[in-house]
């Protein structure tokens, strides 16, 4: 009853055409997205580490996010998919950290090609790529070591991010795919699609094409599942919109110097305890 049992990622990828992920950075957040209708909930570093006012720059350690994502995914019935950044350094680290993840009861981590430490693909800073063939041989590391064959590795390029433009992107994906990624992630931070629209001409579709379309919000999931993309991610605007719920509350509690004109807005405590499941827990007592 109070355990959780969810499908891996892999089978919720097989059983809907496009599966759709929002960001999340605990599990109260995750059970929303849940809640909502998603498929799967992506534990997103920019989330984990901004829960924490600190940069998404690889600065929390690899057990940080494994428990922030660990933490999501045992309050759901849907698969969390782990942002793991480089994987928290070379091949040694890739292996570790697919253990550790893949022990946490996580059946997805994504990966990308930046160098260690990263920065967060929108913030200015080092974008810098790692070499083709290195990522490639800490994707044949982490397929390599899984111990399910469920495991669902996504390779992140940040090809786009850093300027080196749709070639380079598809030459990377190609060789990603080659290397056993089950899915590969094309970024962007252009204002429009046009750049992953290019990507998407040039892919063959050997494996699944996922997206974080943060930049360029417009895009509608009907004719992102027609361009042939396979996961969406909508990586942070839980967060976004809990910031500017928060801000405005507490403001407006300090101004006010009461409370009643928030009552009828806000969330009852009574919708916090639905979420915790708290009849469930009594019964244990009862
Ligand atoms: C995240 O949510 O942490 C991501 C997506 O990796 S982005 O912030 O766009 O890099
Ligand atoms: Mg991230």
């Amino acid at each position: 009853m109070l355990k959780r049992s969810y499908p891996s990622f892999r089978s919720a990828l097989a059983a809907h055409d496009v599966v759709r992920l929002a960001g999340a950075h605990h599990a109260l957040s995750g059970v929303l997205a849940q809640e909502a209708g998603f498929q799967a909930v992506w534990s997103s570093s920019l989330e984990v580490s901004a829960s924490r006012c600190l940069p998404d720059a690889s600065i929390l350690s690899m057990t940080e996010y494994l428990e922030a994502a660990a933490n999501i995914q045992k309050a759901l019935d849907i698969p969390v998919v782990a942002d793991v950044d480089t994987g928290y350094g070379g091949n040694y680290n890739v292996a570790h950290m697919v253990h550790e993840f893949e022990g946490a009861g996580i059946t997805a981590v994504c990966m990308e090609d930046k160098l260690f430490p990263k920065m967060n693909s929108f913030a200015t800073g080092d974008q810098t790529l790692l070499d083709t063939a290195a990522f490639a041989s800490k994707i044949q590391t982490a397929k390599a070591v899984q111990s399910s064959e469920d495991f669902f590795l996504i390779a992140r390029t940040e090809a786009l991010i850093s300027g080196a433009g749709v070639e380079e992107a598809v030459n990377r994906c190609n060789a990603y795919a080659d290397a056993g990624a089950d899915a590969v992630l094309i970024h962007s931070k252009a204002r429009t699609k046009d750049e992953v629209v290019s990507f998407l001409d040039r892919w063959d579709n050997r494996v699944p094409v996922v997206i974080v379309p943060t930049t360029y919000p417009d895009w509608h999931i009907d004719e992102v599942r027609a361009a042939g993309v396979s996961v969406v991610i909508y990586a942070n605007h839980g967060m976004r919109a809990a910031l500017s719920a928060m801000r405005d509350t507490y403001r407006a509690i300090y101004e006010a110097g009461s409370t009643s004109s928030l009552e009828s807005e806000i969330a009852s405590v009574w919708d916090i305890f639905d979420l915790q499941r708290m009849a469930d827990w009594q019964k244990l007592d009862a």
